[in-house]
């Protein structure tokens, strides 16, 4: 490669990149009422700087390749930040390793462009292997807290086994979402956690966290579902009583588990709340959103939980590293707008939107999942009557 070629490669590899972050997104054509889907990922690999992945020194690089290369962008937090949207990014490396990295946009919609540098997130004495899923929490203490999954080889695995890993939930916390303070992981009596969120307000002047038990890295086992829990401070927090407070249920979109998604919104009906669901199929585990409502003074009680899914992976969603996956960690208020971010089949991220009235009507007001073939019989054919009713009249 001459020189000249160098340069010419290297600032149309700037110019592709300038390109794609300045592509607008577009609205799809609305399907159910409830949200709003938009064409473009807002978040890809190739979001990426390109100073990030390539050296771009000729003498060190002579044939300008990528020396860093990243995999995917995607399950990603999300937080309103002078009047525009932050997402906290979960990046990973083509050599499997997530690191957070903040990426800001003025609507939220497009142009999402990372900040220059990943975060660095300190470490805790025993190093974790992988760290992923940060839910942002913006909590009445003044601080913004992030929880992530902290992911390390399991000491007791037998020799071989290069797979078992244990999962903890990491505690950070930062004003500026540059420098962090590491605080020490969330203590419970489970032997794993992942989906781990911090509740924004205190309650009964404690710390508040959803939480997901589970008996293994994979498996939820005897978890029973998303759970609750208390802890008197957040530098050393310890759940001492785990309650669970979203069950699994048989033949449900949460038969194999469940996990909460962001931290919850406030409104004036109650904390409204999505999370992810997960059933096994022959073709692999199939991951959709949901939604549900709790009672706002006592923030542990579900009171509207809609039948089925929110949100399914579509089209090319349904397509990547963990196919047939939608995830979501971050989702943001904005007076009554609401964008929901959400991970596709962990490799890239998309943005939804919709308002706080239409997801309280949604969750208020969608019937609840019967749970038997009859009695979902019997739930529809009242709509059909009702609609028919209308129709002739
Ligand atoms: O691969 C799908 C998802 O698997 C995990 O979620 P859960 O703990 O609920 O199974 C997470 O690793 C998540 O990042 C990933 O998207």
């Amino acid at each position: 490669m001459t020189n000249q070629d160098f340069l010419a490669e290297r600032e149309r590899l700037l110019a592709v990149h300038d390109r794609l972050i300045g592509r607008p997104n577009e609205p799809l054509a609305a399907s159910n009422g409830w949200y709003r889907r938009y064409r473009y990922p807002v978040l890809t690999a190739a979001h990426t700087p390109v100073f990030w992945r390539y050296d771009l020194d000729r003498a060190s690089n002579p044939y300008l390749m990528e020396r860093l290369g990243i995999n995917a962008v995607f399950n990603v937090g999300a937080m309103e930040w002078n009047g525009g949207v932050v997402l906290m990014a979960r990046v990973e490396g083509v050599d499997r390793k997530s690191f957070f990295a903040v990426a800001e946009s003025a609507n939220g919609i497009d142009g999402f462009r990372f900040w220059d540098r990943p975060v660095v997130m300190p470490e805790m004495a025993e190093p974790e292997t992988n760290v992923y899923d940060m839910r942002l929490t913006a909590h009445q203490d003044g601080w913004i807290y992030g929880l992530f999954c902290a992911e390390r080889k399991d000491p007791a695995a037998p020799p071989g086994d290069l797979s078992s890993a244990l999962a903890q939930c990491g505690i950070a916390r930062t004003h500026d979402l540059k420098k962090w303070e590491r605080l020490d992981d969330l203590r419970t009596s489970s032997a794993q956690q992942r989906n781990c969120v911090l509740h924004p307000e205190f309650v009964q002047g404690k710390y508040a966290f959803y939480t997901r038990p589970q008996d293994s890295f994979i498996e939820a086992g005897r978890g029973g579902g998303i759970g609750w829990g208390l802890a008197s401070n957040m530098e050393h927090a310890t759940i001492g009583e785990e309650t669970i407070l979203d069950q699994r249920e048989y033949h449900t979109i949460t038969e194999v588990k469940n996990g909460l998604g962001p931290a919850p919104i406030k409104t004036e009906k109650g904390w409204l709340h999505l999370a992810h669901g997960v059933r096994n199929t022959a073709a692999g585990l199939r991951y959709v959103l949901y939604c549900f409502l709790c009672d706002l003074k006592v923030p542990y009680k579900v009171i509207a939980k809609p039948g089925g899914y929110f949100l399914a992976p579509e089209g090319e969603e349904r397509i990547g590293d963990v196919s047939n996956v939608a995830f979501s960690n971050g989702w943001v208020r904005r007076g009554d707008a609401v964008t929901i971010y959400y991970g596709a089949s962990d490799t890239r991220t998309y943005v939804a939107s919709t308002t706080v009235e239409r997801l309280l009507d949604y969750v208020l007001n969608t019937p609840p999942d019967p749970l038997r073939s009859a009695a979902c019989v019997s739930q529809r054919i009242a709509l059909i009557e009702k609609n028919q009713r209308l129709l002739k009249a």
